[in-house]
């Protein structure tokens, strides 16, 4: 089956009863046993519960992986990741991650004797190097959050098997419609599903696929122990949004393409950085390794810091507002914002400047769109 007829079936027959097309909201704690000891498939919902198995069974497959795991969000499901490592344990990141996931190594799990490193994952010398140390576990976003800088998740999944090291890919900003990091050798995939997996910025998620049976066993006794699971309806709504996930990315991508091209032309647009422009650095590579290049773009404006809070006020169909990957247009400042827990040198030497703005470009009518950039970009230079 294609990618979108099991985003509409896998893991969701009708339901055995009553013959609901939708897998029904089992919004339910426990399950009543037929006898001591002896139960139809599920005990407690931490453990499962049908509509997150649902969720679990569809995501697998989008991904290529053999096993999914859900949780209550893009951290939950990367913190409970972590329960596996033990203090003394190395892991080397990407330099350029979400800001959230850097905290959550650098305030908690560093603080539980784990040795975190980081590297610029686009220069494989270095990452050859890092690997040097010995990390069980090597975590990459491609493209990376927020500089969108492309990785090669084969070759860097071969230097770290070289190493007996685990690869974890974040996979949120390309979604299993333009990128299956399993199939490029990747261990674990992991997505904030609060973004394009969800895809309508109401329900926060996230989620792990593997395809390696012993791996599945010691990240389903995590997911279990751990419990940062979502609810049955957090789950369904999850479940939902996946069946669109491939018209939604198509038309990310057409939008995102023509706002890039747009803005690329602007005198008041200095830089434009979308994977799919020509002249991006990775676009060759990202060509190579998926199937698209996603709905996010980064820019860096004309523009001092007052001069780019204008533009970040002004639009009207872009709301101002943290998160990604939904039907409506967002933009934020990721310096003020997303990556605030970031140090400001590292910001720096990043390029996460003043004038640094990154947007996620919905799927309303582009026109729309582009006017509404248009507008902004006339306050700004107005200001
Ligand atoms: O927000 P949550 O569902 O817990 O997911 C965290 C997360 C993990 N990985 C990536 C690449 C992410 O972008 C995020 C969340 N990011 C934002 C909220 C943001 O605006 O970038």
């Amino acid at each position: 089956m294609e990618f979108e007829t099991r985003a509409i079936h896998v893991g969701q027959e009708p339901e055995a009863q009553t013959g609901a097309v939708v897998v029904p909201i089992f919004q339910t704690s426990t399950y009543a046993q037929p006898d001591v000891g002896v139960h139809k498939g599920h005990e407690y919902s931490r453990t499962s519960n049908p509509t997150r198995d649902a969720l679990q069974t569809c995501i697998a497959s989008l991904e290529g992986g053999r096993h999914g795991f859900a949780f209550s969000s893009g951290m939950g499901a990367i913190g409970s990741l972590m329960t596996l490592f033990e203090a003394g344990d190395r892991v080397l990141c990407s330099d350029d991650v979400y800001g959230g996931t850097f905290r959550l190594f650098d305030k908690i799990f560093k603080n539980l004797g784990l040795v975190f490193d980081y590297v610029d994952m686009t220069d494989l010398d270095a990452v050859a190097a890092k690997l040097e140390a010995g990390p069980r576990l090597v975590w990459v976003e491609s493209p990376t959050n927020p500089m969108l800088k492309i990785c090669d998740i084969s070759a860097i999944a071969r230097l770290c098997h070289d190493r007996g090291a685990l690869l974890g890919v974040d996979n949120t900003f390309m979604s299993p419609f333009f990128q299956r990091p399993l199939e490029l050798g990747a261990d674990i995939v992991m997505h904030s599903a609060t973004k394009y997996l969800g895809g309508h910025s109401d329900v926060v998620g996230g989620i792990l696929v593997v395809a390696d049976d012993g791996l599945a066993e010691r990240i389903a006794f995590a997911q279990n122990s751990f419990g940062a699971i979502p609810g049955p309806m957090d789950s369904w709504l999850l479940l939902r949004g996946l069946k669109t996930l491939a018209l939604r990315m198509e038309r990310h991508q057409s939008n995102a393409t023509a706002v890039a091209r747009h803005l690329a032309a602007h005198p008041r647009v200095r830089e434009v950085i979308y994977p799919g422009l020509e002249n991006h650095p990775g676009h060759a590579l990202q060509k190579e390794q998926g199937h698209g290049f996603g709905g996010m773009i980064s820019l860096r404006l004309d523009a001092d810091l007052e001069g780019t809070k204008t533009f970040c006020r002004a639009t009207q169909l872009f709301f101002l507002a943290e998160s990604l990957g939904g039907v409506e247009s967002l933009l934020e400042h990721p310096a003020i914002m997303t990556h605030a827990s970031v140090p400001p040198e590292t910001r720096q030497a990043l390029g996460i400047t003043d004038n640094f703005v990154r947007l996620s470009v919905g799927i309303e009518s582009r026109e729309d769109l582009l006017a509404d950039l248009d507008q902004a970009l006339d306050q700004m230079a107005a200001s």
